[in-house]
């Protein structure tokens, strides 16, 4: 069999830090309550931390509207709590990663202050700024320009308006967010995940997805995913900020097909380690009954054509089935009577195969989705602009919340219990910043832990022959 550097079969935990522990008591999680909970995570076979962004943000989209990259937001703590978890880590032999929001920044960014101040700003090549805009919708809905009264002119987001794009083709750009890199680095953390990689790039000149003819926004992902030329600004970026091949980096790679990965994170040429394609997203499927299920023929060609595409260029895929923007497995795949062997056959069916082992925080619990019976519980900011869309076209209540519990990244990202026998589960001695669902209770980690026929059991158990 081909020879792989150890942390390409490592583990890889994905944590959503305001829901995972609050070790402050207002509720809210944070790098202090995360710390306490390493015992657990290493006891379960854990290597590594991807952490959602922890920087300062004014949460338009909960920490990927960065303000400033070189902090850490008070909601989750201080440089100091930050470096007790990397020594911890460390300590404990587990590396731990960033997430880097590379594409954008918050409107209230300094670089994006400075940018929107004069047409003539020293700062203003670093965002797309035009007189008139394009045809493209953004990637949450509605136009992807936003008109600034400042100097009159419209900016571009390919997320929300409070996410304004940098334009990367301006070396200075990639500079700068190369420094970031290094300032982490610098700081010891061991790698990064790199958001929305894959929409770097926009075709030259900004042009209309349909030239000529009048209206819009449209969807544009033709104009700006993973288009020609973005691996050379990726590389050009990984060798200023000194990312090599023994850091541990993963791309978020929406559009990357199986046959183009190895030149992203094949040996010796690859500045990255592992891709997270988007391949088993759309897998889903539902029996006569309207039952749920997934095509496991997509998945398992899919789980062959990354790898078969990959050994032979000393790289691995990326195993992984939920994170933070995706509702839960056992309730997309599964019905709820077959939670736990759902969760069981998946963590098998994946982690036994050859690869990076991605988590997401819950998975290893088999937890269902998160059930809203009110839409005042709901939190992200992509729930509520929908939400707020769907009463406009005077859809009722009862159908707005049935799309929510079917859709919203909420689902995935409600408060983790830790034992059922405490107040709020152990998650916080205060209310929860969004509530703990009461069926997540009884999952608690604490009374899956003294379970031996437990999820989490079975999770650790196969994490555990993986290293064998
Ligand atoms: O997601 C990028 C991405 O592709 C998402 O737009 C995805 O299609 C969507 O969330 C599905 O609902 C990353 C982060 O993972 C996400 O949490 C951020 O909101 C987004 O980037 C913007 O930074
Ligand atoms: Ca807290």
């Amino acid at each position: 069999p081909p020879r792989f550097r150890p942390w390409q079969e490592c583990v890889v935990y994905t944590v959503w830090p305001r829901s995972f522990a609050d070790g402050n008591g207002d509720g809210i999680g944070d790098l202090a309550g995360l710390t306490e909970r390493l015992d657990e995570l290493r006891w379960l076979g854990v290597d590594a931390l991807w952490l959602a962004p922890i920087h300062p943000s004014p949460n338009a989209d909960y920490g990927y509207d960065v303000s400033d990259h070189l902090d850490v937001h008070p909601d989750f703590g201080t440089m100091a709590d930050f470096r007790s978890l990397r020594d911890e880590l460390h300590r404990r032999g587990m590396r731990l990663l960033l997430d880097l929001v590379i594409n954008h920044t918050s409107v209230r960014h300094p670089w994006f202050l400075d940018s929107r101040s004069s047409r003539t700003s020293a700062r203003r090549d670093w965002y797309y700024w035009r007189a008139r805009p394009n045809d493209w919708e953004s990637i949450f809905g509605g136009p992807a320009w936003t008109r600034d009264e400042v100097t009159g002119e419209y900016y571009l987001h390919l997320f929300f308006p409070e996410q304004p794009d940098l334009d990367w083709s301006n070396p200075a750009v990639r500079q700068a967010l190369a420094e970031i890199a290094r300032f982490w680095l610098d700081e010891g953390v061991d790698g990064f995940r790199f958001d929305a990689l894959t929409v770097l790039k926009k075709e030259e000149g900004l042009p209309d997805v349909a030239p000529g003819e009048p209206g819009g926004p449209r969807p544009a992902w033709s104009r700006f995913l993973a288009r020609p030329g973005l691996l050379d600004w990726v590389r050009d970026f990984a060798e200023r900020a000194g990312i090599t091949r023994d850091h541990l980096t993963l791309g978020e790679a929406n559009g990357i097909a199986a046959t183009d990965a190895p030149a992203w994170v094949g040996e010796p040429q690859g500045p990255l380690s592992a891709l997270l394609h988007f391949e088993l997203w759309h897998i889903d499927t539902t029996d006569a009954q309207g039952r749920p299920g997934l095509d496991t023929r997509a998945f398992s060609d899919t789980a062959r054509s990354w790898y078969r595409a990959l050994a032979p260029h000393g790289a691995l895929p990326a195993l992984y089935l939920e994170n933070h923007d995706l509702p839960r497995i056992v309730s997309r795949w599964a019905p709820p009577e077959r939670r736990a062997q759902a969760a069981k056959a998946f963590a098998a069916a994946t982690y036994l195969q050859r690869g990076l082992a991605v988590l997401y925080q819950g998975q290893e619990l088999g937890l269902p989705n998160a059930r809203f019976t009110r839409s005042s519980d709901l939190r992200d900011p992509l729930s509520l602009r929908r939400i707020a869309a769907l009463r406009a076209q005077g859809q009722p209540e009862a159908e707005i919340l049935a799309e929510m519990n079917r859709s919203a990244r909420d689902l995935s990202r409600t408060p983790i219990p830790w034992d059922a026998n405490r107040p709020q589960a152990g998650f916080s001695s205060a209310e929860p910043w969004q509530p703990m669902d009461p069926a997540h209770i009884p999952l608690a980690w604490r009374q899956q832990r003294e379970d031996e026929g437990s999820v989490l059991n079975f999770y650790r158990e196969i994490l555990a022959r993986r290293r064998r």
